[in-house]
C-alpha cells in the first residue's frame, strides 16, 4: 500500500507528470499493489484492486490517460486470486508496452511531415512531440526548435534541457512571446491530455492561444497522442474535467492579499477547427476522425471494470 500511495503522491504533486508516464506510472503502480495484497479471497482481491485504482484515478482529473491506463488493467479476468493476479499484471505490463511503443511509432509517422530547415513551436513538456522532433533530427534534418516557458510550472525547462541533451539548437521564450515569433514557425507540435470524440484538444494551458496564433499565421498545427489519449467518456457526452490547481503555483505569498484571487487551470481546450493533423500510433488522422479512434481502438475497452 505504502508504495501506491507514494506513486498516488508523485503525480499530485508532479514529481511523476505528463500524460504518458501518468499512465504507465498508474498502471505499473496497480501491478505492483495486486503483486503484493495477500487477499482472502478474490471478493477482497477485487476490492482491495477497485479501491487502489480508485486512489489512482483520484489523483489528477484531466488526463485520460490515467483512466484508460486503470480500465486496460482493470479488464482482467480470474477466478482465484492467483490467476487475477497474473491477468492484472499482464494487463498493466501490456499497457506500458504498449505505450512505448506508441510513442516511438508516433515519432516516426510525425516526423514525415517534418522538412529539412524547419523551425519547429513546443508547448510545454510532452515525450510524444519530443519523440517526433527527435526522430526527424535523428534522420538528418536539420531542426531548430522555439519551446515556451509553460508558466506556471516551467515544464518548458525540461524541454530545452531535453533539447539540448539532443543536441538539437532551441530557443526559449516567455509564453507570451508566441505571437511575436509564431512567423518563424513552421509547424507547433504539442502533446495531449485528452482528446475528444469532436476532435478537440485539451493540453497545457496555453495551448489554445498557441493554436489561435498559428491558425492566424497559417502555420500548421500538430498534435501527437496515443490512442490512449481519446476520451470514451466525451462520446457518451461527459465534458473533461480541466484541473484547478494551488494558487501558489502562481504567486507565492497570495494568501497576504485581502481582494485577489488566483485562477490556475492547468489545461486549456483547443478546438478542432485550428488542429491541422493528430498524429497517433495508428496513423496520421483529421481531427474529425477521433469518433473513430474512440469507436474502434478503445470502444471495447468502456467494457472494463472501473470503480
Ligand atoms: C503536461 C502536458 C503535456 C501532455 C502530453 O501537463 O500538458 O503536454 O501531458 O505529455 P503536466 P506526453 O505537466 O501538468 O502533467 O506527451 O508526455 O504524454
Amino acid at each position: 500500500m505504502d508504495q501506491l500511495l507514494d506513486t498516488a503522491e508523485k503525480i499530485r504533486s508532479m514529481e511523476i507528470r505528463g500524460a504518458a508516464l501518468i499512465g504507465r506510472a498508474a498502471a505499473g503502480a496497480l501491478k505492483e499493489f495486486a503483486l503484493a495484497i495477500d487477499p482472502s479471497g478474490i471478493e477482497e482481491f477485487n476490492a482491495q484492486v477497485d479501491m487502489a485504482a480508485d486512489i489512482l484515478l483520484n489523483t489528477r482529473p484531466t488526463a485520460v490517460s490515467l483512466s484508460n491506463a486503470i480500465r486496460m488493467v482493470m479488464r482482467y479476468r480470474g477466478d482465484e486470486v492467483e490467476s487475477a493476479r497474473t491477468s492484472l499484471a499482464k494487463n498493466a505490463d501490456g499497457f506500458v508496452e504498449r505505450s512505448l511503443m506508441a510513442v516511438e511509432r508516433i515519432g516516426e509517422i510525425g516526423s514525415r511531415r517534418v522538412r529539412d530547415g524547419d523551425v519547429i513551436l513546443t508547448h510545454c513538456n510532452s515525450s510524444v512531440a519530443l519523440s517526433i522532433i527527435k526522430t526527424a533530427f535523428d534522420a538528418g534534418k536539420d531542426v531548430k526548435v522555439i519551446a515556451t516557458e509553460s508558466r506556471p510550472r516551467y515544464q518548458g525547462h525540461l524541454t530545452v534541457k531535453t533539447l539540448d541533451g539532443w543536441g538539437i539548437e532551441t530557443e526559449l521564450v516567455v509564453d507570451s512571446a508566441v505571437r511575436s515569433v509564431i512567423n518563424e514557425v513552421d509547424e507547433v507540435i504539442v502533446g495531449a491530455d485528452v482528446v475528444t470524440a469532436s476532435g478537440s484538444l485539451v493540453n497545457k494551458i496555453g495551448t489554445a492561444a498557441i493554436a489561435l496564433a498559428a491558425h492566424e499565421a497559417r502555420t500548421s498545427f500538430m498534435v501527437a497522442a496515443e490512442t490512449y489519449k481519446f476520451s470514451p467518456e466525451t462520446l457518451m457526452g461527459e465534458l473533461v474535467p480541466i484541473e484547478e490547481r494551488a494558487a501558489e503555483e502562481v504567486y507565492p505569498g497570495i494568501s497576504e492579499l485581502k481582494h485577489v484571487r488566483v485562477r490556475n487551470p492547468a489545461f486549456d481546450v483547443t478546438p478542432h477547427q485550428y488542429i491541422d493533423v493528430i498524429c497517433t500510433e495508428v496513423g496520421a488522422i483529421p481531427p474529425e476522425m477521433s469518433y473513430l479512434v474512440i469507436k474502434e481502438m478503445l470502444g471495447w475497452e468502456m467494457e472494463g471494470r472501473v470503480p
